[in-house]
């Protein structure tokens, strides 16, 4: 009965090894049921014609150096020295777990400097004109600067792109880039790129935020960041500004989709909120927190039991007979 038992607790947890993936993957599934969980969200959509009913942006706020032009893009800035510009959605975006997906453009004519670059915010207020590639700090939230202009004259390859946290307290000091704020980073060469660059936000509440870009062909999406166990305001309004200083780029925004992951753990086939959750507290009576770890010391412990057994079993049958 002992043997049975512990052999079907085992079978049960090496299952649930086999049927669990790393928690790195992320991976979106591809089945039918998975797209079944997605769910575009049109007031948080920017798609040419941009204007609706009377010739307005219905969803959107803008201000600042930002020229609506309705067939084909948004222009933040144009290539001229200090203008800002954003636009931000007039709602907050309430979806738990979401992918946001923004085609964009940095161009300019500068070929040693040029600037300073553009952000997308999701923040639990819209964020006047500022000075944090034009957004005004603090805020409450999330912000990811694609930043082309080095003011630490680091040397440092450029682009440049930061995640910063904030907690709607901290400043943010231009000259230091932002230090002290950033929780995650990467480069990324997106200015000046024949065709639009993509990037895409994956949040999942709580779990991860992932940030991905497409800038060099079809369907060739590269890794910027994943953010683990990343808390962001529960009603998030979606940024998008830009800045330029003495020197200058065009940054535009080209096409804006929101999808909300009705499913998560189905949709990226994520490993359950605690990975030992299908099991009762009791059957875990030590600390050992890593599933992987708990069943090779088992597999080891079976293996030992289970040779020692039979060794007794075989040696009382022996004495038997003889
Ligand atoms: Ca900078």
């Amino acid at each position: 009965m002992l043997v049975s038992g512990i052999l079907s607790r085992l079978s049960s947890f090496l299952l649930l090894g086999l049927v669990t993936l790393p928690k790195s993957s992320y991976t979106s599934s591809s089945n039918g049921q998975s797209e079944q969980n997605l769910k575009e969200l049109k007031h948080f959509e920017l798609e040419p014609p941009f204007i609706g009913a009377g010739f307005r942006l219905l969803d959107w706020d803008y201000h600042g150096s930002t020229v609506i032009d309705v067939f084909n893009k948004i222009k933040l800035t144009p290539e001229f020295s200090s203008r800002s510009g954003s636009i931000w959605s007039k709602k907050p975006l309430l979806a738990p777990s979401f992918i946001i997906d923004i085609d964009f453009k940095i161009k300019g004519e500068g070929t040693v400097v040029y600037g300073d670059g553009m952000a997308f915010w999701l923040t639990g207020d819209k964020l006047p004109l500022g000075h944090v590639l034009g957004a005004m700090a603090p805020w409450d939230g999330l912000g990811i600067l694609i930043d082309t202009y080095d003011n630490l004259s680091s040397g440092r390859i450029l682009p440049n792109v930061y995640a910063l946290l904030n907690d709607g307290t901290m400043n943010y000091e231009k000259d230091k880039e932002g230090q002290g704020l950033i929780i995650d980073q990467c480069e990324m060469d997106v200015r000046n790129k024949q065709w639009n660059t993509r990037a895409r936000i994956t949040y999942v509440k709580d779990r991860f935020l992932k940030l991905q870009f497409n800038h060099e062909g079809w369907d060739n999406w590269v890794d910027c960041f994943t953010i683990e166990k990343l808390k962001l305001p529960k009603a998030k309004y979606i940024g998008f500004t830009a800045e330029t200083g003495d020197v200058a780029d065009e940054h535009e925004i080209h096409r804006v989709i929101t999808t909300a992951v009705l499913n998560p753990d189905l949709h990226f086939n994520l490993p359950t909120e605690h990975g030992t959750s299908l099991f009762p507290d009791s059957f875990f009576d030590t600390n050992i927190s890593s599933p992987s770890t708990l069943a090779i010391f088992l597999s080891i412990s079976l293996v030992i039991f289970v040779g020692w057994y039979g060794f007794k079993i075989v040696t009382k049958v022996d004495t038997k007979r003889f």
